[in-house]
């Protein structure tokens, strides 16, 4: 049976969400309207004042807000309250520019932590389990956000934080540790770790797994539930809005539910900023609308997906959100095709090779050039060229008919591609440089 932890909200009917969002958007344009004067200022020279702000369908009246306006007001300059009433700060990697630095009152991370902890009972998690966090701690959210909801489910709660691969296998296997929170990644490196180790699935106490912070495919999916014997979640979120949480899978494994009490979700074309109807792809857009220290209204995440409000086997009622392909700044343009790097884990993973690849991308003589290096398996790996040549041309086939061009395939041998303990680095592009 399907278990949530706040089942009056994450159930509502549609006209109660939409009512709650209305009130709340109301009040929120109007707090961000009389304290924070960078985004009144975007107000004004759009024309724009509270009062024009009653219904949902009025949200696309207001500006956006993007990374750059971050930069451009940090550190302080989107603060919504004064500095006194603020407790935490939260900073993103900074793989694209500066870090972004959010805000929190204790009722942001009050909300925030029930946020991260309606995914644990989503994943099954109850007072009963033993929550492994190997998310970063620190500035990174995702550590902070799950140690957080695993407290306010009950469940036994294990800081480990990330990396120290033996010791994390080390305390799920000690404590039988029943879910393990971390980047799919990561939890792909622990699998071939105890693999390694001589644990299968049946000897491994885990049973789900709560995974996000970057992108990863469902070949991926299946892989890890494979390896760990675990049913593996996917959440996801963003350091401006609090953190992970913002959205989360059920037990349906279709679609991230977005915590719409809490934030309004729109999807718009990159190019044109038009807002696009439910069910098409594009950018994904955030208003949060209880947020106090760090307010962010029309926030585009860069991320692109596509919305449903189908009905879902879970008994939730909020949005879903697609799986992001990973974020627009991450998509790269090789001789004017448009590349994601989730196409390319897909094609490897159907191929039967793990998720240990890099992208190589450079220009020479004028002309763009892609570079897959992914490693062999153990199993794979030979000195024989002519079985290694034939498995090339059949990954070069495999790709060329998923992206419509042709990519340089180079297989190497198992463990040379460096493991990462949080978010990977797939993409080396070298024309930026
Ligand atoms: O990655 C928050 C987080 C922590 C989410 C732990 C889930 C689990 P940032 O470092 O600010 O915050 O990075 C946010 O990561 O805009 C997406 O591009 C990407 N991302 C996050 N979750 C997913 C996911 C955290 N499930 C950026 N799938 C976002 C794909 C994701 N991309």
């Amino acid at each position: 049976m399907e278990r949530y932890y706040q089942p009056e909200i994450e159930c509502a009917s549609r006209e109660e969400i939409r009512t709650i969002q209305e009130e709340r958007l109301k009040a929120q344009v109007r707090h961000v309207w009389e304290n924070v004067p960078y985004y009144r200022r975007k107000m004004e020279e759009k024309g724009v004042t509270p009062d024009d702000i009653q219904t949902l369908e009025d949200l696309s009246k207001l500006p956006f807000l993007s990374k750059s306006d971050l930069r451009d007001a940090y550190p302080y300059g989107l603060l919504g309250v004064p500095l006194k009433d603020c407790v935490r700060i939260q900073s993103t990697s900074g793989t694209t520019g500066k870090r972004v630095v959010a805000f929190y009152t204790p009722h942001d991370i009050d909300l925030w932590e029930d946020c991260c902890a309606r995914a644990i009972v989503a994943a099954g998690g109850t007072d009963e389990d033993v929550c492994q966090v190997s998310y970063g701690y620190g500035l990174f959210t995702g550590g902070p956000g799950l140690n957080g909801g695993s407290h306010k489910v009950g469940c036994l709660t294990v800081p480990t934080s990330s990396g120290n691969t033996d010791r994390q296998i080390m305390f799920i296997m000690d404590l039988s540790t029943t879910i393990l929170c971390c980047t799919p990644s990561y939890a792909a490196y622990l699998g071939e770790r105890m693999k390694e180790m001589g644990y299968g699935p049946d000897d491994i106490p885990l049973k789900a797994g709560i995974f996000g912070a970057e992108a990863w495919s469902e070949e991926m999916r299946q892989d890890i539930q494979r390896t760990l014997g675990i049913k593996a979640y996917d959440i996801y979120g963003l350091t401006e809005l609090s953190g992970p949480g913002v959205s989360f899978e059920c037990s349906a494994q279709a679609g991230m539910h977005i915590n719409e009490d809490h934030f309004i979700a729109e999807i718009i074309d990159p190019d044109t900023c038009e807002v696009l109807p439910e069910g098409a792809q594009g950018e994904l857009v955030f208003t949060a609308i209880d947020k106090e220290a760090f307010p962010m209204i029309r926030y585009r995440t860069r991320d692109i997906c596509s919305l449903t409000r189908e009905k879902c086997s879970c008994g939730r009622t909020h949005v879903r959100m697609t799986k992001p392909k990973g974020r627009s700044d991450d998509m790269l343009i090789i001789r004017g095709v448009n590349v994601f790097p989730s196409q390319i884990e897909t094609v490897l993973l159907n191929h039967g090779y793990a998720a240990n690849y890099q992208i190589i991308v450079d220009r020479v003589n004028n002309t763009d050039t892609l570079d897959v290096q992914v490693e062999m398996t153990p199993e794979m790996f030979t000195d024989n060229i002519g079985e290694v040549e034939e498995r090339q041309r059949q990954l070069v086939d495999g790709l060329k008919s998923m992206l419509g061009i042709k990519a340089k395939v180079s297989l190497v041998a198992p463990k040379s591609i460096t493991r990462s303990e949080g978010k990977a680095v797939r993409i080396i592009d070298k024309r930026k440089i």
